[in-house]
């Protein structure tokens, strides 16, 4: 069977999506596209050469017979109102993250989702999907750390846009360590505090960077992030996992050595785009193959609501500077 798949918003990651599904992937054709922008959905059909419908509305395009499922690559504040409509017409989604902009978005979609019986979104946390995070989680499963202490991680983009605002750390950069580390740990956030560490002058004036955020998880993992988006020298994601009987560390992304002009060195990734490539791969993949069998796995709309939660209380703990606790709901047997 090949899923036929509508692609709502096609800027930056809309195009990109729709090429790896076009180009790379295998199972899947994009049938049709929309974007605010008509302009710039009729330029990535003809960029991607898609035998696409171009429609004028993201709604048209789910409502579509030929559209078995939806991918919602559009702004933010949009999310929410797609993914309904997806639900509702019995489609598969597949959300760039995040779910919704608020926990009550979020919670709007799982009401829908549960109402309907049957689980037709999946998140875009591609972390979930890199070959070495999957390896971290496996050696946590498989009992070779012991048990997991702390966490010390990093999130470091080169620069940031001028519209990039203080909260923007959190809902925008942080909402991916928000999602990783309760799939690594299997486990949820008791706590969040924020620290503000002298600014970079590299930073616009509207964002406190760098950041430091310190989770505290039920079982009593505690977790320090740093986030630092003016880091100037690369895209670096960092991350070990302290256990009782060992540390495993994420690896470094494959890069040629240099023995050059007196110095050994390799290069580092400037972007998120490089870094998670195979990672997007294997996700967009997984939720090809999981709407020709029927049956969607991967990141749930309560994994959505989870981060959006948290990453509510990180805000909240960056205005307080206080140690601020996160309260999780019971989570439907539906999502187990
Ligand atoms: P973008 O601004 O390049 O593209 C968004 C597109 O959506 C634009 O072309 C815009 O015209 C269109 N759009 C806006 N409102 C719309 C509406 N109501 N209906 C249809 N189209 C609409 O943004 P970008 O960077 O592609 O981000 C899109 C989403 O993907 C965001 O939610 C962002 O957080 C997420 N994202 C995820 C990443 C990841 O690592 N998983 C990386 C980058 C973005
Ligand atoms: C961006 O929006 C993403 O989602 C990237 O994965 C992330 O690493 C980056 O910091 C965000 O700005």
């Amino acid at each position: 069977m090949i899923v036929r798949i509508g692609v709502i918003g096609t800027g930056m990651i809309g195009e990109e999506h729709a090429r790896r599904i076009t180009q790379q992937l295998t199972g899947g054709e994009i049938v049709a596209v929309t974007d605010v922008n008509l302009d710039q959905a009729r330029a990535v059909v003809d960029r991607l050469g898609l035998d696409a419908h171009v429609y004028e509305d993201g709604h048209q395009l789910i409502q579509a017979d030929d559209v078995d499922a939806v991918l919602v690559t559009s702004w933010g504040p949009t999310h929410e109102e797609y993914v309904l409509a997806a639900i509702a017409a019995g489609k598969y989604v597949f959300c760039e993250k995040p779910l919704a902009t608020t926990a009550e978005g979020c919670r709007n979609i799982i009401d829908a989702e549960v109402e309907a019986g049957k689980r037709r979104v999946q998140v875009g946390f591609m972390r979930r999907y890199d070959s070495g995070y999957r390896m971290m989680k496996d050696a946590i499963e498989g009992n070779r750390l012991g048990e997991p202490l702390m966490i010390h991680a990093a999130h470091r983009n080169p620069e940031v846009p001028e519209r990039y605002i203080t909260p923007m750390a959190i809902h925008d950069t942080l909402i991916h360590e928000l999602d990783t580390f309760r799939w690594l740990l299997d486990d949820d956030y008791r706590s969040a505090q924020v620290v503000f560490p002298r600014k970079t002058r590299h930073a616009h004036s509207q964002v406190a960077d760098p950041q430091i955020v310190m989770l505290e998880t039920v079982k009593g993992v505690r977790i320090d992030v740093e986030v630092f988006v003016n880091c100037r020298y690369g895209y670096d994601i960092q991350c070990d996992v302290v256990g009782e009987e060992g540390i495993a560390r994420l690896p470094e992304p494959q890069s040629l050595q240099f023995r050059q002009a007196g110095q050994l060195s390799n290069e580092i990734l400037q972007d998120w785009k490089k870094r998670f490539s195979e990672a997007f791969d294997v996700e967009l993949q997984a939720f090809i193959d999981s709407v020709a069998n029927g049956e969607i796995g991967g990141p749930s709309s309560w994994d959505g609501y989870a981060a959006a939660i948290a990453g509510d209380i990180c805000v909240r703990a960056q205005e307080s500077g206080s140690i601020e606790p996160i309260e999780m709901p019971e989570r439907p047997a539906f999502y187990d």
